[in-house]
């Protein structure tokens, strides 16, 4: 194991009363890792408590212990550890719980990564968090069945199943030591990418309808109105993953998913191809993430949000 994760290795030993914080708007990815640290740090006699801002989606349920998240509240841990956060903003309303903690280490795998914590452990060129999780846990002989099942979780929702760009041969490695535990891989493959409710996949329809095109087919945008999670009885939560159909249009280099979470307010996700770089556009209106997916919070007219991300796309193809 590395030095610095070593170090956070050690903390965690040290520790028992340990609360795990996940960024806010929580994918499988952060909740997998939350979850894999709590299940194997709790099995050794620990207090480990998941924390986050904002409830679980409803397709990551199926995780082990998904129903034993707490929102940030007043308590101090001894000590807190925060995943797959690029930054204390990261955290939403729980950066206070988190920064309240005597001990704080963070492990994440974001190229944008701010240290915040008392001890950051980062490797920008893991695919998903829990790979690091996995070296972690790995190194604490902590991975039985159970914690395993959730680690694959996290890498495969994070690597798009080992699609995209950032899945490598350690990717696959640290997969098959997983599976070698005797998980259901294919099951956790079914519920992490390709389960939908009917909700959703009425939701689905009726945006992808929509979905227009711009700059002779070069950037897509999707959007979802109030009305559209309104209509389908769904929510923001239920949008990851739609926006795949559009960047996986031939000629299609940008995709921008606007969701309308607020009034004037908006969650924007942003993929791109070989020809720009996601977390460059997302950065542009304060946010982040990786070269290929990315996201940001907008205010304003729907119209002047998607004028300025299609500038901002413009001014990069
Ligand atoms: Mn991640």
């Amino acid at each position: 194991m590395k030095e610095r994760l070593q170090k956070i290795a050690d903390m965690l030993k040290a520790a028992s009363d340990i609360a795990v914080y996940c960024h806010s708007n929580p994918d499988g990815d952060t909740i997998a890792c939350a979850l894999s640290v709590c299940r194997a740090l709790g099995a050794q006699g620990k207090t480990v408590t998941p924390v986050c801002e904002d409830a679980v989606p409803e397709k990551y349920l199926f995780m082990e212990g998904a129903d034993k998240f707490i929102r940030p509240d007043k308590r101090v841990h001894e000590m807190a550890l925060a995943v797959d956060c690029s930054g204390p903003d990261r955290l939403g309303g729980a950066s206070k719980s988190f920064l309240s903690a005597k001990k704080r280490a963070s492990v994440d795998h974001h190229l944008s990564h701010v240290n915040f914590a008392q001890t950051d452990y980062t490797e920008a060129d893991s695919a998903a968090c829990a790979e690091i999780i996995y070296l972690l846990l790995d190194g604490m002989g902590a991975v039985d069945k159970g914690t395993a099942a959730l680690l694959f979780a996290g890498i495969v929702a994070d690597s798009g199943c080992f699609q995209y760009p950032s899945t490598t041969s350690r990717t696959h490695e640290i997969a098959a030591k997983l599976i070698e535990k005797g998980i259901d891989a294919a099951d956790i493959v079914y519920r992490v990418h390709r389960r939908l409710t009917p909700e959703v996949f009425t939701l689905k329809m009726r945006v992808l309808s929509k979905c227009r095109l711009f700059d002779e087919g070069k950037i897509a945008v999707v959007t979802f109105t109030k009305e559209d999670f309104e209509a389908t009885g769904t929510r923001p939560s239920d949008t990851e993953g739609i926006i795949a159909s559009a960047i996986d249009i031939d000629g299609v280099e940008v995709a921008f998913a606007i969701s309308e979470v607020g009034d004037k307010n908006f969650k924007v996700s942003v993929r791109t191809k070989d020809h720009a770089d996601a977390s460059d556009i997302a950065a542009v209106f304060g946010g982040g993430g990786h070269s290929k997916a990315a996201g940001c919070r907008m205010n304003g007219f729907y119209e002047d949000v998607k004028d300025k991300l299609l500038k901002a796309a413009r001014d990069r193809l």
